[in-house]
């Protein structure tokens, strides 16, 4: 942890204006073809830097806009400011992860470059650090914070499900939000990121262990220059991206209820190619036996993709053999607990053989499970 970053005595001892912060800033701006609010936002960090006395940096991480954005830093003659091309592994988030590494300051900002974000608010935020909070977000859900008016209802929409999306992961009531402060040293300690599209605050805050959040309340003011990079690719990524943290944070729950998911869909596949050998006119038992091979492959496919998808370089025609393996060996052990159980625990009971059945099938569940996850698709020996 930082000691104090103020200078002067605590936040509520004096009015913000006139505390002094002897920290640096590293402020990180991602920015594609953002040359018109390029004056503008660095105007107004100006004022904040003459107004407070700061220390600081700004970086603008461009994935080489070529809209003359280098041009435009150049000419404001901040020599404070500076602009970073990148050219491989674009994005905004990696473009936020690669200034942060290359930030020389303690603390570190992020906000967007089109003017949503209040730069006045960034010491308000950087005092939060100052005391035990690990990130200052800047809201527009807390009490005191506000949008724009012309957020229509699925702008609005679309926020609050992704928030809630985010729900079990942090209470952070904006976790969305590309506005924010931390410490370099917790980022520089982060291990294992690696998100997709444009929720970085969200993957620091689980990829650090963030728990205490803290948020000012902003007023989040639509762009007026330049076109919205947000389109539905990029909302589409942010479902893969709470797909990865949830494995990241949950990753037990996660793979049970996946392999679960993908069981369900088995049976429906194996009702479904049943129902049509029948409707062939193919026997019984033939029919039987397509349903069951049929759903054996989604299973196998579904769950070598998706479910253990950290294990899908691997041998597949090894990994098949020991699904069906595992499986066999599943039913076998549904078959023997089921024997068992009615012939001690439910005998007599009337439904007696249906809950032995539907104990021996948890059984074999659960069986089936564990020998895919940790033997299967077990983790050691991932070919990189
Ligand atoms: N380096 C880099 N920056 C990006 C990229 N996409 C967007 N940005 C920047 O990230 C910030 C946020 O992008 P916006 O397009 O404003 O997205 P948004 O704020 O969610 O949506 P709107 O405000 O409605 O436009 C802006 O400063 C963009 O210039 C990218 O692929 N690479
Ligand atoms: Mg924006």
């Amino acid at each position: 942890m930082q000691d104090s970053l103020i200078e002067t005595g605590p936040a509520d001892a004096q009015p913000l204006a006139e505390i002094r912060l002897n920290t640096g800033l590293s402020i990180i701006i991602p920015t594609y073809k953002e040359v018109e609010n390029i004056p503008h936002i660095l105007n107004r960090l100006d004022a904040l830097r003459q107004n407070y006395n700061l220390t600081l940096e700004v970086l603008f991480m461009d994935d080489d806009s070529q809209d003359g954005s280098v041009e435009a830093v150049a000419a404001s003659g901040f020599d404070w400011a500076r602009m970073i091309v990148r050219t491989k592994n674009r994005g905004l988030s990696w473009a936020v992860i690669d200034g942060f590494s290359a930030a020389q300051y303690p603390i570190l900002v992020c906000m967007d470059c089109d003017l949503s974000h209040p730069p006045e608010k960034i010491p308000q935020m950087v005092l939060g650090l100052a005391t035990d909070q690990q990130m200052m977000v800047g809201s527009r859900y807390v009490p005191g914070a506000s949008t724009d008016d012309d957020w229509g209802f699925m702008r609005w929409l679309n926020s609050v499900v992704a928030t809630m999306l985010a729900r079990p992961l942090t209470s952070v009531r904006d976790p969305m939000s590309g506005f924010f402060a931390m410490r370099k040293a917790d980022f520089d300690r982060a291990q294992d990121l690696n998100p997709v599209g444009y929720k970085i605050a969200l993957e620091l805050i689980v990829k650090c262990a963030f728990g205490n959040v803290g948020e000012v309340p902003i007023h989040f003011t639509d762009r007026v220059h330049g076109e919205s990079k947000l389109t539905l690719k990029e909302q589409l990524k942010y479902i893969q991206h709470l797909r990865r943290l949830y494995l990241y944070r949950f990753a037990n729950a996660m793979y049970l209820a996946q392999f679960l998911v993908v069981g369900a869909s088995g049976v429906v596949v194996n009702l479904l190619v049943l129902s049509l050998l029948q409707l062939i006119g193919l026997p019984d038992a033939l029919c039987l036996a397509g349903g069951i091979g049929v759903s054996v492959v989604t299973n196998f496919m579904l769950n070598r993709r998706f479910t253990f998808s950290y294990a899908r370089d691997r041998n597949i025609a090894a990994q098949f053999a020991g699904f069906v393996g595992a499986s066999a060996i599943g039913v076998a052990v549904s078959f023997g607990v089921s024997l068992i159980l009615r012939e001690s625990a439910f005998e007599g009971m009337s439904y007696g053989l249906q809950l032995a059945a539907l104990c021996g099938i948890a059984a074999g569940m659960i069986f089936n499970y564990l020998g895919n996850r940790y033997f299967v698709f077990r983790k050691t020996h991932i070919r990189k």
